[in-house]
């Protein structure tokens, strides 16, 4: 994934913003910034609550002028666009609403966008002057504004071959009543965000899906993502999974071992070869000849892998190669 391209400073008044992640989850005393401490967050989810909470003359001042990279956002519904100010690549500042007052008057609008990835540029000329034929491309992509190349419009930067992009947030929780701002890595892929946000264990990413799917269905989901239903390599890294998954729930899991092709020669869904396995007493047992998959806590709080049938639904966990 071409992270580093996305990655960039967006100027924020974290004094006076509050930003909201959904769902809200996993964000830990280890990741938190000092109460009222300037974040500089780089590619922030805004919510119109967000913005309510800007004084008379504020605005949020995005800094699109800092390189020549494009900026994804994720705006929850139709904003305010009069409070956010745009800084552009030549110094000057355009509100949004001015700015994308071409976009805004189509058809296509925000209001449509939103719950889409788009992308602003740090240039003035991609922000005006949009012909229809344009606008239709934008709207196909989910994009509100897309880089412009000699003979058209070009494909937006930041989504690289596979589609992901990386961004950081940044969430406002209480602790002990105090104000704290964490940091949240979340993953998006074709413009859809991973159920979870991004956790990192021994330098692999995984995402928690707290809803169950078949193990099939849970598969296609992380390859969605470019990742694999997760595989447990070690026993520091399935205590580690243990207690952040069950921190979601308690209810059982799906990984990634099975043995669907040949029975009782078990696999992982990455390819990975492992050592490594922790099956419960008496397991697996391919209970009524059916069972080809396997999932974690069979009996919470204890460890140990169970096999089931595979088109049961269970929450799942997915992991980055
Ligand atoms: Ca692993
Ligand atoms: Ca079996
Ligand atoms: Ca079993």
């Amino acid at each position: 994934m071409n992270i580093a391209r996305v990655a960039r400073v967006l100027s924020l008044p974290l004094c006076a913003l509050t930003l909201a992640l959904a769902p809200a989850i996993g964000c830990t005393g280890d990741e938190v910034a000092a109460p009222g401490e300037q974040v500089d967050a780089k590619n922030v989810r805004v919510t119109a609550a967000d913005l309510a909470k800007l004084r008379d003359g504020e605005t949020l001042k995005v800094d699109l002028g800092a390189s020549d990279v494009l900026y994804h956002f994720y705006f929850d519904r139709a904003l305010d666009y009069g409070k956010i100010a745009l800084q552009l690549e030549d110094g000057s500042e355009a509100l949004m609403s001015t700015a994308l007052a071409d976009l805004l008057a189509s058809p296509y609008s925000p209001h449509e966008a939103s719950n889409k990835s788009f992308v602003l540029t740090a240039r003035a000329e991609n922000l005006s002057g949009l012909t229809a034929q344009e606008i239709e491309i934008l709207r196909n992509d989910g994009m509100l504004v897309k880089e412009r190349i000699p003979g058209g419009v070009g494909d937006a930067k930041p989504l690289a071959e596979d589609n992901c992009i990386t961004q950081i947030v940044y969430q406002t929780i209480y602790v002990n009543g105090q104000e704290v701002i964490c940091e949240l890595k979340i993953l998006i892929c074709d413009g859809e965000m991973a159920c979870s946000d991004v956790k990192e264990f021994d330098g692999h990413d995984y995402v928690f899906c707290n809803h169950a799917k078949s193990w099939d269905a849970a598969t296609a989901y992380c390859d969605k993502f470019n990742m694999n239903l997760v595989t447990i390599n070690t026993i520091n890294e399935e205590g580690w999974l243990h207690a952040m998954a069950n921190m979601f729930s308690t209810q059982k899991w799906w990984i990634g071992y099975n043995d669907q092709a040949v029975e009782g020669s078990w696999v992982w869904q990455s390819g990975e070869s492992s050592n490594y396995v922790n099956w419960a007493p008496g397991e697996p047992n391919n209970a009524g000849g059916n069972e080809g998959c396997a999932q974690l806590n069979r009996f919470y709080p204890d460890h140990g892998w169970n096999d089931e049938p595979c088109n049961l639904h269970y929450r799942f966990i997915c992991e980055s190669n």
